[in-house]
Order: C-alpha cells, then structure tokens, then sequence
C-alpha cells in the first residue's frame, strides 16, 4: 500500500490525513490536528509561523507512528499571506490577511495602476488583503529593502522541510500579480508597482516533486487551499460548488477567465486551478459564526448554536460581505451596527448570520448564472461548513438548487489526488 500524507492548514485549525487506494477508492485517516488563529503583535495581526512548522513535524512524526511508511507528502493553505527572506532568514513578523495595514496603500496602488486595469490583467478580485497591497505597504515602510526571497506559506513550510525553495501557480493567483495570458507573473504590474523583478520567478505547477524530508517525497499540490479543494470534490459534470469554511468560496470551474464587466461590478475571482479557471467570489463564510461564538458564548457546541438560531423568532439579515465584517474588533458590535441594535438574543445573532450567508449564496448563484450564461441545477458544498444541515436547507432554498452536501475534507483528498498522481 502507499500511503500519501496531506497537511492542510486552515486559518483556524490545520490537520494531517493519511490517504492511500483500496479497491480503487481513496481512503483517509485523521492522523494529527492542531490549532490554529492570528496573534495580535504590537498592535497587529500575525501568523506564528514557528508554531506552526512545528505542528508540521509533529503531524508527520504522528502519520509516521501510525503507518510505517509514508511515500510522499505536500502542504495547502489560505492564500495570499508570504514569508520574506534575507538570505536563509525569515524576516519576522509574518503578517496575516486581516491585518489593516494594507487599507492605507490601496488607493496609492490603483493610482500606480487603476483597479480595472490590475482585473483585466489577472481577473484576481479585490480584496484589501491581497498579497499586492501587503506588498505595496511593506515596499513603503522600507520593509523589501535587502530581501532575497519571498515564498508564500506553503511553500515556506515545503522549503523548511526539505530545501527547495518554488513559487506554485494556483497559490500565486491569489496575489493578485498573475497574469490571465501568461499564467506568469505581470511585468506590467510589477514594473508598475516598482516591485523587485527577482522576487517573482517562474511558476511551477501542481505536481512537482521537490525534494525530501526524512525519506518522504516532497510534493508541490495545489497550494491555495481553495484549489485542493475544487480539485477534490467528487463532482458528476461540471457543477458550482460552494467550499465552506472559514471563508465560504462559491464558483464554478471554467475554461477561461472572465474579467468583463458584470465580473469586476461583482467582485468575481478567477484564480488557478488545476486545468481549469476557477471563477469564484469570496464570501464571509463561517468566520462570522465562529467569532460570534467567541464573544457570546464561547461554551456552546455548534450543535446547540444552531438550535438557538432555530429557535430565534429574529427574521433580520445583513449584507454578510459588508467590509465591516472583515476584522472587526467585536463581531457582535459589527452585527448590532449592520442591523441598528435589532437583535436581541444570542441565537437572534447567528440566525442573522445564516441566513445572511444563505442570501450571499443565493445573490452569488444568480450572478454566477448570469455572468456564465450558463443554468445550473446542482451546488455541491464541502468542508466544515458542509454539516450544518439547517444551513444546507436556507441555501437550498435561496439558491433554489439542490445541495449535494459533502461533509468530506475535500481539500485534503486533493491534496492526496495530486501526491498519488505525481508519485506513481
Ligand atoms: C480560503 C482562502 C480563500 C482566500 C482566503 C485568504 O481558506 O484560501 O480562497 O481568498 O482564504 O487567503
């Protein structure tokens, strides 16, 4: 048996898998999990990337004591974050998405080049947070001077572990740097942004074995999380599917970008896959759910959050993809601004945020219909999110599709798709 060793990070918990072919199925163990979150430093939002390369040992130690020998093994997660270099040394501190420190630099940036022109070039939504602006803000704090390399998060872990240092595409994509003709980086952008030519070299693709750690093959998978994910969905034709967890991604696989104008009005994405386009839209996802709970009842199980939003008679719903949803210091006063103080109980919070989200699927699904010219009778859902059957029903009903829900963890089993066809 071969046994392929998928480490998927998430921004909120990270998890090893074991995964080999029996019978011509895949099979999947949970060897390890670890927690995961931002740490506030001098007042920013951080990774603690010490931590959590060292979670990666321990999981592979963990996959190693439960089958004796591993053949090969890759890292996904979140996109858009990276690691600078000097030379062999990280520069610290490693800054995570939803830190505000890119809101000063957009508009500077889109005077260097107007968002239009940056969407007709890489079809990469916009989001404050993309690897552009962070890049923009550490170009202007003096932060890129002296630096040798930048390796976005799994690629860092993959390098700590076995050396080699690759920029992978679909992980690339979400910087918003890639170019939709070419597949590489821009020259036009960076040129524009004046960014250093070197830190950007040639993409390598999904599939690629790098190197090595403790006699495991190394493997480049699709690194963006949200591309394992696609990729590992058992899907009959060609579907939209709506991966669901911290954030919620809901698209559909095409063959082309499309970047008109319906596509940039709604904020689309079109970001790698593997072989294929991704056209997708980001969605506030179980972000909101997660930090309601940490603020109003930290105890409660998700179970029983859901049966207090059942039970909540509140029928008030907020635009879940406002921006004030995105960092905010206290998720309850950001529903309690969104709706002007209208909910009054604990399970009236998440009731809103259900059905707010259910709502964001429905408005997402009819743009998606219109923007693809394309009909649609299935959603497939995957990840966490997946097992929340009341939140299945509100989007079946405001999608009017029918959910196909896949409480699998997809974007491990393509992280593993990929290992077993690179290592044959
Ligand atoms: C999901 C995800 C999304 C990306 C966001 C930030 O985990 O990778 O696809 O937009 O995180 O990187």
């Amino acid at each position: 048996m071969r046994y392929c060793l998928a480490i998927d990070i998430g921004a909120s918990s990270g998890r090893h898998i074991v995964g080999w072919m029996e019978n011509g199925r895949m099979q999947t163990e949970e060897v390890y999990r670890f927690a995961n979150g931002v740490r506030r430093e001098k007042g920013h939002l951080v990774w603690d990337v010490e931590t959590l390369f060292r979670e990666v040992k321990e999981g592979i130690a963990a996959a190693k004591a439960r089958f004796a020998t591993i053949a090969s093994l890759s890292i996904d997660t979140w996109g858009v974050d990276y690691v600078l270099l000097k030379g062999d040394r990280e520069v610290l501190p490693v800054y995570a998405y939803r830190d505000g420190r890119t809101e000063a630099v957009v508009s500077l940036v889109h005077r260097r080049m107007p968002f239009s022109e940056l969407y007709r070039r890489t079809g990469c939504q916009f989001q404050s947070f993309n690897s552009l602006y962070q890049l923009y803000a550490d170009k202007i704090s003096g932060r890129l001077d002296g630096i040798t390399g930048l390796l976005m998060l799994p690629e860092y872990l993959l390098w700590k572990l076995c050396g080699a240092q690759v920029r992978e595409y679909t992980n690339a994509t979400t910087t918003g740097l890639v170019s939709t003709c070419t597949g590489e980086y821009d020259n036009g952008i960076l040129e524009a942004m004046d960014f250093p030519r070197q830190l950007f070299p040639k993409l390598s693709r999904p599939g690629k074995v790098l190197g090595e750690y403790e006699g495991i093959k190394c493997v480049l998978c699709a690194t963006h999380d949200t591309a394992s994910a696609v990729e590992g969905i058992p899907m009959e034709g060609n579907q939209p599917y709506l991966s669901s967890g911290t954030w919620s991604l809901l698209g559909v696989k095409t063959s082309r970008p499309l970047t008109g104008e319906s596509s940039q009005k709604g904020n689309w994405s079109n970001e790698g896959g593997v072989g294929y386009n991704r056209y997708q839209k980001n969605i506030m996802g179980m972000w909101l759910v997660n930090q309601l709970r940490k603020e109003l009842c930290n105890g409660l199980g998700f179970a029983e959050i859901v049966q207090a939003a059942q039970q909540s008679d509140c029928d008030v719903s907020v635009d879940a993809n406002a921006p004030g949803f995105l960092a905010p210091e206290s998720m309850k006063d950001a529903f309690d601004a969104a709706t002007g103080g209208a909910l009054k109980d604990v399970g009236g919070y998440f009731r809103c945020a259900f059905r707010s989200l259910a709502q964001c699927y429905g408005q997402a699904l009819q743009e998606l219909e219109i923007n693809t010219g394309r009909s649609f009778e299935k959603l497939y859902v995957v990840g966490g999110g997946a097992k929340n059957v009341w939140l299945n029903r509100l989007t079946q009903e405001a999608t009017g599709k029918t959910v196909i829900a896949l409480p699998i963890e997809a974007t491990a089993l393509g992280n593993l798709k990929i290992q077993m066809e690179a290592v044959q």
